[in-house]
């Protein structure tokens, strides 16, 4: 590799990009622990989720892992940290109970081992821009983690919940309704430049004509939806879906009740959007169809797109959408570098959600990222868009 050829020292300009992308990353992981004490950080906050001390060793650990062991070959810095940081050898059920790193001492591992990490990347021993772009992206996905541990602590800052509050808006005048015809299009991340696994190999897939809404579902129409009888009517709700509900005696849903009518739902279930979906005599959009809306220019045949705008959908990106699908590989896929990301998940009791939400950084969110989580979870920063048959 040409990088390898550099005289140590002199940082190439693209291993330079990685250093202020690794930079910009800290910043941000630290700016959203700087004002808690060190009993917020080590609380566990809902089983369902990591002490926030958790994620900052386990964000040291896993730069470690990859930067210095698996590409430059050192040993760990703290290789007896290894197993408590895997995300599989301790999950997160466990991680309040287990005799990790505290506060001070996981700020203090991050810092070591940024500090070998600045050293490898600089001299080129870590120089593979794809492994280090999964050590940034690791870290900022992690912020989004730790926002929603946040979110359930009562903890967001009110840079943040005004984010989260921020009103749909949209442009009146305009169909509610995109119209796609039928038709094939390139489904997932082309060869070149950086994609997680599962976003490969792009593929050619063929649609049918399919509606699909210009805005997602806002918190308003959720409150009507809760109003007339939404959490009471079994004909609106999968069998699997109305357990869950009975079981988690769910009967309406508070965050939304409590935010702006105007902003995205948020915080919903999978099968709460699917019930949802079903009162409107509509569905949730497969992943294909999500992934082919999104990647339309607004001026695309059939959209109704206003002029000046550079994509169909509107408000992508404020909120995680739900869609019908299942979490599975693309035909041909490959695990790699990381088989853990991904393949593990496969299987039909994910659901993939696509988007981004106010929470994801720019670098992580993009049309073609997927992401996933169990259809009863409602930790996530996730709403939904409706579709339907054209
Ligand atoms: C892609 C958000 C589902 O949080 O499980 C973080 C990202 N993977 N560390 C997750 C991830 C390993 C992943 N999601
Ligand atoms: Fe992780």
């Amino acid at each position: 590799m040409a990088t390898n050829l550099l005289p140590t020292g002199h940082p190439s300009h693209d291993s330079r990009q990685v250093l202020t992308a690794l930079e910009d990353g800290r910043a941000r992981t630290l700016a959203l622990v700087g004002n808690l004490s060190d009993e917020q950080l080590e609380r566990v906050y809902s089983p369902i989720m990591s002490p926030l001390v958790w994620d900052l060793g386990h964000i040291a650990a896993y730069e470690d892992l990859w930067l210095a062991h698996r590409q430059a070959g050192l040993e760990l810095l703290r290789g007896d940290l290894a197993e408590l940081y895997d995300a599989f050898e301790t999950p997160r059920a466990v991680r309040g109970q287990i005799d990790a790193l505290g506060p001070a001492a996981a700020r203090e591992y991050l810092r070591a081992v940024r500090a070998r990490s600045v050293e490898l990347i600089s001299d080129a021993r870590a120089g593979d821009a794809n492994i280090c772009e999964m050590v940034v992206r690791h870290e900022l996905q992690h912020s989004e983690t730790m926002r929603q541990t946040l979110a359930i602590a009562g903890l967001l800052s009110s840079a943040d919940q005004a984010r989260a509050d921020e009103p749909l808006g949209g442009l009146d005048g305009w169909p509610d309704w995109l119209q796609i015809p039928a038709g094939e299009f390139e489904m997932g991340s082309p060869r070149a430049g950086f994609a997680y696994d599962n976003e490969r190999p792009r593929h050619a897939v063929e649609l049918a004509a399919f509606a699909i809404a210009r805005r997602p579902v806002s918190s308003r129409s959720w409150m009507q939806f809760s109003e007339a009888g939404g959490y009471e009517r079994p004909e609106w709700w999968s069998q699997e879906g109305w357990a869950w509900k009975q079981e988690q005696r769910i009967s309406q849903h508070p965050a939304i009740a409590a935010s702006n009518p105007q902003a995205p739902a948020c915080h919903v279930s999978w099968y709460e959007a699917e019930a949802f979906a079903t009162a409107h005599e509509a569905r949730l959009p497969s992943e294909a169809e999500w992934e082919r809306a999104a990647t339309l220019p607004a001026t695309a045949g059939g959209t109704g797109g206003p002029p000046g705008r550079a994509r169909a959908l509107e408000a992508v990106g404020r909120v995680w959408e739900w869609t019908r699908s299942s979490f599975g590989g693309y035909p041909g896929f490959v695990a790699h570098p990381y088989r853990e990301y991904s393949e593990v998940f496969f299987g039909d009791r994910y659901r993939v959600l696509r988007g981004g939400s106010w929470a994801t950084d720019a670098r992580v969110a993009n049309p073609r990222f997927r992401n996933w989580d169990l259809p009863q979870r409602r930790q996530i920063f996730a709403g939904l868009r409706l579709a339907r048959a054209a």
